[in-house]
Formats: C-alpha cells, structure tokens, sequence
C-alpha cells in the first residue's frame, strides 16, 4: 500500500476525575491522533506523549515537530505491505519513541484493515480477554483514596495500583491493604525515590504487593539493581525502559523482576513484541501499561495485552475510567472477571467518530 497522505490531529479532552502522580495533578489529557492514508482506507495511531515533559521528555509539541518535519516525510511516498518496514524508515531518528508509535500504529491498523484482520491476530494475541486494574492517583487525603478505591473495587475491578511518593507511601498502602486484604495490589512512584529511601521503600514489603514500578531515577537500571537485593517484593520498570535492548540490560543486571511494556514508550508494537518475546524466553512477566489513552490507544493496549506472556493485568481500563465523550467507538467495558473484550474487528477494531474529534480538536496538519 502507498502511503499518501497523514494527518496530525492535536486533541484535548477532559478527564472524569482529576489524575495526580509524583510529577504533578492534571485536569484533562492532550493528545495527537495520527491519521495514515492510502486510496480509500484510513490507520488510526495515538500519540501518548503528555502536554509536558513530566513523564517523558517527550511533548505534544515535541512529537508533533517530529512527526511532522522528520517522520511522516520519511513514510509519505512509500510502498509498505508489513508493518515491520515502518521502524527501519525510522531508524536514523534518536528517541522521541511515542512519536515514532503514532505513526507506526497507524500503519499497523491500515494494514489490519486493509486485509480484514484484527491487531491482536496481527501480533500473535493468544486470548480474547485480558485481565486489567485501575491506576488511582494521588489524592488530597486518605479519604478520597479510600473512596476512589472504593468505587473501583465496586465497578469490579480486581486489582488496583495507587501511586506513591514520599509523605504518600506506607501509611496509603497499609489503609487500603487493610480494607481490602485480598485485593490485588501494587505501587507506582515514577521515580519520586533515591536509594537514601531503601529502608522506607522496603517497609512495604509487608503489605503482600504484586510489584513496585520505577521507584528510583527515571533513566536508572544500577540503582534499582542495588534497590532488588534489598526488596521481596518485585521491582517493575517502566520509564527506564525504552526498547528490546534497555529491557536485555535490566533483566541482565538484575534492576528488575517485571517490565511494564508501553507501545509508546518503546516507539511501537513492533518493538513492544520484541520485548514481550525477550522477557518471555527470559522468564520475566510483563504487563502492558497505561498512558490515559483514549479508545484508539486502548484498543491498540488490549491488542498488545492478548499475548502471551501479559501474564500480570494491565493499566486498561474501562474507558468510563477516563473522558466523558471519547472520539472513537465502542467504549470498552468490564467484564465481570475483570477482564476487557479484545477487539475483534480489523486492525484496532475502533472508529473514529468525527464529530467527537472535532470538538476535541485544538489543532490540525494535513501532509503529502
Ligand atoms: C505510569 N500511567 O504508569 C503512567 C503515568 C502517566 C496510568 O499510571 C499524560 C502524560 C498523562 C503522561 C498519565 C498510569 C499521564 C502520563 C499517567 C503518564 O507511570
Ligand atoms: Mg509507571
């Protein structure tokens, strides 16, 4: 198929609730959507990087400068026919992964769509549903967590990750391990800990956690190497971990147990495979992380998440979770094991709803 023309849409939409994390409180989420066309067919990517550099260097202003000076003339023009020819038309950009995912995604549910096949066929998916949790951020008081949990454990949801950070850790984790002793539990604190923490981090090994994601330096692996020996629970990586080789070097020196696998952040599902396929033969478990996403990067997420070795349940939830008035259709639902339904139509199994996009829209680049 050539790729004749791409289309940037810069988004904004409000969240149900307010999301804070160790790196600050957010009100709504920005995103670029990527549109890739070839004659009469349209591929659909998201770009999962946030209004700023707080979780990654990476932007919306960023990516779109990216995509639209670097990447997409890198593809406009080409034949493709495997979405595995997309990354090495890419391999002379250093970084800016969650631009590279965008487009490379939308290529993948071209392709998809183009030949009648869903994503998660596409990849290799394995199951038709995968276990997911809820992210809960950071909240004003204890309360309020305790009642975010609260309606999350009632809606269903059968494992749940708090974000911590220093003077919101143990005291959090012990009052809501108390209220719900058979809750799937685990921690997130995007790097808000040094190894001066050690001692405090290892307290919360008494409160039976699934894992502890990215306590230290957001680029570490020697640290948390130094951090494993001194935990039982397991250390999970996330934002140190930015393609096959990064995830080789952690399970190689030890700096973790568990990798969080986000299509963004390792610059698409390409090498997100790559990944799930490495800590498999490694032994590893990997989980598929979240990133607010709306239902074109959730679908992608659930695609992803139908392989294998996702043995641990993924930051997908429900897309109620999330926007009022999400710009692509269906919305996905719980199941009542906790799991969500993987897409079965072709590529990612969504549709963009025009009208929702417009609203939404703050910005808007035709290339080719
Ligand atoms: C994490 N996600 O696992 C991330 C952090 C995160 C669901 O906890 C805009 C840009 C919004 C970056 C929301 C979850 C974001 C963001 C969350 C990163 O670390
Ligand atoms: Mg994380």
């Amino acid at each position: 198929m050539r790729i004749q023309q791409i289309h940037l849409h810069h988004i904004r939409l409000p969240y149900v609730h307010p999301f804070e994390t160790s790196f600050g409180r957010e009100l709504s989420r920005e995103a670029i959507l990527v549109a890739v066309e070839s004659d009469d067919l349209t591929g659909w990517g998201e770009c999962v990087s946030g209004s700023g550099p707080w979780y990654s260097y990476e932007t919306i202003g960023t990516a779109w400068h990216v995509l639209a000076d670097f990447l997409a003339p890198a593809l406009l023009g080409q034949e493709i026919s495997q979405p595995e020819q997309v990354a090495p038309r890419f391999s002379r950009v250093r970084g800016h992964a969650m631009a590279r995912a965008a487009l490379e995604n939308a290529v993948w549910d071209l392709l998809g769509r183009a030949q009648g096949v869903s994503l998660a066929t596409m990849l290799g998916g394995a199951r038709n549903a995968v276990p997911v949790g809820v992210s809960v951020g950071i909240e004003p008081t204890l309360d309020e967590l305790l009642a975010q949990v609260e309606g999350y454990v009632a809606a269903g949801y059968a494992r749940v990750k708090l974000k911590i950070k220093p003077g919101w850790d143990v005291q959090v984790v012990r009052a809501v391990r108390e209220r719900w002793p058979q809750l799937a539990l685990q921690v997130d604190a995007n790097s808000a800990y040094t190894l001066a923490d050690a001692a405090r981090l290892a307290e919360l090994d008494a409160f039976d956690l699934l894992l502890i994601e990215q306590p230290l330096h957001h680029d570490d692996m020697v640290d948390h190497a130094v951090l494993q020996r001194r935990l039982r629970t397991p250390i999970c990586l996330d934002e140190s971990i930015h393609s096959p080789e990064h995830a080789r070097w952690a399970l190689d020196i030890g700096a973790c147990q568990i990798i969080n696998i986000k299509v963004g952040r390792v610059g698409g599902f390409t090498a997100a495979k790559a990944i799930h396929d490495l800590c498999m033969a490694r032994g590893a478990p990997v989980w598929c992380g979240g990133m607010l996403e709306t239902n074109i990067g959730r679908a992608g997420n659930l695609a992803l998440a139908a392989l294998a070795n996702f043995t641990l349940p993924g930051d997908i939830s429900a897309s109620a979770r999330y926007f009022h008035h999400d710009v692509a259709a269906p919305d996905f639902t719980l199941n009542a094991d906790s799991t969500i339904s993987v897409p079965e139509g072709p590529g990612a199994g969504v549709e963009i709803l025009p009208e929702r996009l417009a609203a939404a829209r703050l910005r808007h680049l035709a290339l080719g």
